[in-house]
């Protein structure tokens, strides 16, 4: 299933309708100013890059609350035509590298490479699950719910776009790595559905590799199946990647988010990468630097960047 050329696409979503801080959509902006592409590019990789995606103005769009979610169509609407694009590059041989912009974007991302390689699994690396659905998301914040649209655990007319019966993703097709803050109602359906995940305990008692390892084996035994990495930068600890919209203390050090990142380019199986929720608005000019300056060398250690 794999390209045979090195070949990546950039898919740059300056989108924040997720989640209410600001910012998070100058996070793309940074990422490609700071040399991201001219770093691919070093990496032996023919890059595709467009410009930034061009979303809708929030304001042109009706869009009151459905429940408690916040910017529900605009997230829609955005996702679908992430969902579009994702595909068209994974369908031309490209692996696309989609850089955030808020988590709600993954509804988009990992959709478009599952309807490319229906057998892709997913590895989310992220503090949070992102698994709140309609009933249980206590803030309406969009970017703590797209696994649940993505499982078909919430469904709504306005996301018809996303297959649900059946759904694309299954819960034997993900795991997570980094959690550290889970809400009550998500470990209820983490538990109910059988979802591995390995939260920051595991990453303490077993190690990073082992936990790589572990991971993999449980969604990827024969290391044979597609891989659609999702990188939330807040699974780092805020001290390595202080700039972004939810951090929370005790998280991966520096070398564990990489370590995750190159140990999925070892299995050669990586067909589609995110990086998330880096938010150039928050906090001081050099954790700012610092935090876009991590989240290009997770893409290139997913790309290979660290192989001898
Ligand atoms: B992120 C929270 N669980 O649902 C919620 O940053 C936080 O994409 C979600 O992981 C964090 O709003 C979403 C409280
Ligand atoms: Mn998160
Ligand atoms: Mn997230
Ligand atoms: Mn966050």
């Amino acid at each position: 299933f794999l390209p045979e050329k090195k070949s990546v696409a950039i898919v740059g979503c300056p989108f924040s309708g997720g989640q209410p801080k600001a910012g998070v959509d100058q996070g793309p902006i940074h990422l490609v100013q700071a040399g991201l592409i001219d770093q691919i590019e070093g990496l032996g990789y023919e890059v595709t890059f467009d410009g930034h995606h061009q979303f809708e103005d929030v304001s042109a769009l009706a869009d009151p609350p459905i429940g408690i979610l916040k910017n529900p169509r605009l997230v829609s609407k955005v996702s679908k035509a992430v969902s579009e694009v994702v595909k068209q590059h994974a369908s031309n041989g490209k692996i696309p590298v989609t850089i955030g912009g808020d988590h709600s974007l993954a509804m988009g991302t990992i959709s478009g490479t599952l309807s490319q390689y229906p057998e892709a699994v997913v590895v989310w690396i992220d503090a949070h699950a992102d698994l709140n659905t309609i009933e249980t998301t206590t803030t309406g914040n969009i970017h703590g719910m797209p696994v649940a649209f993505l499982l078909g655990l919430s469904t709504l007319p306005e996301y018809s776009w996303l297959p649900s019966s059946p759904p694309l993703l299954t819960p034997s097709k993900i795991v997570y790595i980094g959690l550290r803050d889970v809400d009550a109602g998500e470990k209820a359906l983490l538990r109910e559905h059988g979802i591995r995940a390995f939260s920051m305990h595991e990453v303490d008692r077993y190690g990073i590799g082992k936990v790589v390892d572990m991971a993999l084996d449980t969604v990827n035994p024969a290391r044979d199946k597609p891989v659609h990495l999702s990188f939330d930068v807040d699974a780092l600890d805020p001290s390595v990647a202080p700039s972004t919209g939810t951090p929370v203390r005790g998280g991966l050090t520096f070398r564990e988010g990489h370590y995750i990142c190159e140990a999925i380019h070892e299995t050669g199986c990586l067909v589609a990468l995110d990086i998330m929720e880096v938010n150039p608005s928050l906090a001081d000019a050099a954790s700012v630097a610092q935090t876009v300056a991590v989240g290009c060398s997770l893409v290139r250690s997913a790309l290979g960047e660290t192989l001898l």
